[in-house]
């Protein structure tokens, strides 16, 4: 068959969806746009887990503890399906890594925001595991078999994710005054950069055309961005709490909230390494990186000694 002849049998196949797989032909372009995407994703998770880490020591019950510490393990475990998914496209965990410690590869903006006080989990599970439940579970229909089967399980994870900041939320605002204005706080700071998690408005995106033809992606930016806020005013109206944007408000013709513009300029600094943790996120993977040498040396060389006595059992 010639190029092109395959380039038309796998956009057929896309339009009638069917599943591309690792072994199947795909463009070289489709290959990249997919480790970008999937390898991003899989650092977001992994980046992820520091904010609320930070918190695990100072949940303040027993039970909050035990159900925190389950959600940032969930996280780390995402992380792993997602390196698992890419590294079927022929790029290497290591590679991935080494991508991730020099910056050249991207993660997603929201976890360069520091989590100030416990409602900060409430926020966190509220907000930010909601838009990325939002976005993703577009993403278990992706036209890529591992990315979307990985997404399948994800999306079951994060909405228990979901709720248990929801619950926290819950608690805080029926609280006293003083707990109130700790889930009121943590809202206002965390409402515009989980709205910056959807990325740019469709114009200014580059990779949405070609990423929604291919089927990766379901929704543009802004659609999901839309859902997202639509889904949450009644939400945060339950809570008794106040979305911080003046400019909220139901438009009856596109059966939905307008809102206002999102400071771009600070979303485009918090991509470029200039947020308020970006240092100390990235400080803190190569830390731990570095310090893990020796689990992953044990493990190739235990790994080694066990290939060797089956060989040798077989021999025998
Ligand atoms: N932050 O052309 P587009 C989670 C980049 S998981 C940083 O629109 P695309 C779970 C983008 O990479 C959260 N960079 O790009 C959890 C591109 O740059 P490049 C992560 C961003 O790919 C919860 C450039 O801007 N979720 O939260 C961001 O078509 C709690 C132009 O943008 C995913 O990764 C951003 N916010 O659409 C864990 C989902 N937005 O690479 C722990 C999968 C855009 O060309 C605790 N990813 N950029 O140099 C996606 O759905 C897509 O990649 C988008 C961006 C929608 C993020």
């Amino acid at each position: 068959m010639k190029e092109l002849d395959f380039e038309t049998d796998f956009q057929n196949k896309i339009d009638s969806e069917i599943k591309i797989e690792p072994k199947d032909w795909m463009p070289e372009s489709y290959r990249k746009t997919l480790i970008r995407q999937i390898s991003q994703h899989a650092h977001s998770e992994i980046v992820g887990m520091l904010p609320e880490g930070n918190w695990i020591t100072r949940a303040p019950s027993l039970k909050r503890k035990a159900i925190l510490l389950a959600k940032v393990q969930d996280e780390a475990g995402h992380g792993l399906y997602l390196y698992s998914a890419a590294e079927t496209l022929g790029i290497s965990r290591d590679q991935m890594v080494s991508d991730l410690h020099s910056g050249k590869a991207k993660y997603s903006s929201i976890f360069n925001y520091p989590a100030t006080s416990w409602a900060d989990m409430g926020a966190v599970g509220w907000l930010v595991d909601g838009a990325a439940i939002m976005n993703q579970v577009a993403l278990c229909r992706a036209s890529y078999g591992p990315y979307a089967r990985a997404m399948v399980r994800i999306c079951k994870e994060e909405s228990f994710h979901q709720r248990q900041g929801y619950d926290i939320m819950m608690k805080l605002c029926a609280g006293t005054a003083e707990q109130k204005q700790m889930a009121q706080d943590a809202l206002n700071r965390w409402w515009w950069p989980s709205l910056m998690m959807f990325g740019p408005n469709d114009e200014n995106s580059p990779n949405s055309a070609q990423s929604m033809k291919w089927r990766i992606k379901r929704f543009s930016n802004d659609d999901l961005r839309q859902k997202f806020v639509d889904a949450t005013v009644e939400q945060a109206e339950i809570l008794g709490i106040k979305i911080p944007d003046d400019n909220l408000k139901w438009n009856e013709t596109k059966k939905g909230y307008d809102f206002s513009e999102i400071d771009w300029t600070e979303f485009n600094q918090v991509v470029a390494g200039n947020g308020p943790c970006n240092k100390q996120r990235l400080k803190a993977r190569v830390d731990a990186w570095d310090k893990g040498a020796w689990v992953r040396e044990a493990a190739l060389a235990y790994a080694e000694k066990k290939a060797v006595a089956i060989k040798e059992k077989a021999v025998a």
